[in-house]
């Protein structure tokens, strides 16, 4: 089951005492407390969905230090970063507002900040007498409920029958990792998987009847609302590919019509199993649906790149 939404509690670190000291020479040398740590969250490509946070729930930020004495200052406490799936919305749970979202690799939101650390009493010592002793404490990391709710997002769905080769592209192509196997629906749920700055989405295996509720299909064609390019997978290994292709369309126009809809690229998968003289005639025929089409084979490096090609040239024009 994909998890796609959360609740947890966070909670920054508090900020480190000032503390009050006296040298030989009896002036104040207490040092300064530290800052406590944020709790930053930032994206990350190895989760696909929130389950890996479901048992963590309560994330803590480290207090900074209390000063020292001769003036040594503690040391800042440690940020606790948490690593969110592309793209998480936050929202406060309080007034259900949202905080932000994480929607590419580089979007890094400061979601509490560690409290301020207090001032030691060597910053006191020009003062009278009576406040040689004056230090200040650290003040409490901000506490905050929230809610994560994932939006999946790709520029380009991988869709097709089980077995075409979708999940071996996507590993192919980034740095993903998602299962591949020598049988249908060995995925399960979508991954994703990114390409420089392109974000590409595994789905599992559609079939016939997935409308009905055969197959998995259905389920995650929501996550498949924002993207802006299909890549239609049908492996070279079937009797009539194009027929095949067909098929998938008619299956498509009933399990989503907004995918349906949009732009298309046709990959032949998996040229290494078919000759070349029978391939061209496949070519020639599927050439004719009027729409971009490139065979290749996974295992052929060189092939890989002129895949990423065809995805970004139709990506302009989306
Ligand atoms: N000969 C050949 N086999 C391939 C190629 N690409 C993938 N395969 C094999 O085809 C099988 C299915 O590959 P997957 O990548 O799991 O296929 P999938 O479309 O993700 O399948 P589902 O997750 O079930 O929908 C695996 O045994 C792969 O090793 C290829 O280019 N040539
Ligand atoms: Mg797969």
């Amino acid at each position: 089951m994909i998890i796609d939404k959360i609740h947890i509690k966070i909670k920054a670190g508090d900020g480190g005492n000032g503390v009050v000291s006296f040298g030989r020479d009896r002036k104040p040398n207490g040092g300064d407390g530290a800052k406590g740590g944020d709790i930053i969250v930032k994206g990350s490509t190895n989760m696909h969905d929130l389950s890996k946070l479901r048992f963590i729930r309560d994330f803590k930020a480290e207090n900074g230090e209390h000063g020292g004495s001769n003036r040594r200052n503690g040391a800042r406490g440690e940020d606790q970063i948490i690593y969110v799936p592309i793209t998480t919305i936050i929202y406060d749970t309080q007034n259900n507002q949202e905080l932000g979202r994480i929607e590419t690799l580089n979007d890094e939101i400061v979601l509490a900040q560690g409290g301020r650390g207090g001032l030691g009493n060597w910053n006191f010592r020009r003062g009278q007498y009576k406040t040689l002793r004056k230090h200040t404490n650290g003040t409490k990391g901000e506490v905050l409920n929230l809610i994560l709710e994932l939006n999946l997002k790709a520029d380009i769905v991988f869709i097709g029958l089980p077995n075409a080769g979708k999940s071996s592209l996507l590993n192919a192509m980034t740095n993903a990792s998602s299962k591949v196997g020598a049988y249908p629906f060995t995925t399960l749920e979508p991954h994703l998987g990114v390409l420089d700055e392109l974000v590409l989405m595994d789905l599992p295996g559609l079939i016939e009847g997935t409308v009905e509720g055969k197959g998995l299909g259905t389920r995650f064609t929501k996550h498949t609302k924002h993207a802006r390019l299909v890549a239609h997978f049908v492996s070279l290994e079937n009797e009539d590919p194009v027929v095949t292709y067909k098929s998938m369309r008619d299956e498509l126009k009933e399990i989503d019509e907004n995918l349906y809809k949009k732009k298309e690229v046709i990959l032949l998968s998996k040229s290494d199993l078919i000759d070349s003289t029978k391939l061209d005639k496949i070519l020639i025929d599927i050439k004719k649906i009027n729409k971009e089409v490139v065979a290749y084979s996974t295992y052929a490096p060189e092939d890989i790149p002129r895949v990423e090609e065809i995805f970004r040239k139709n990506l302009i024009s989306v």
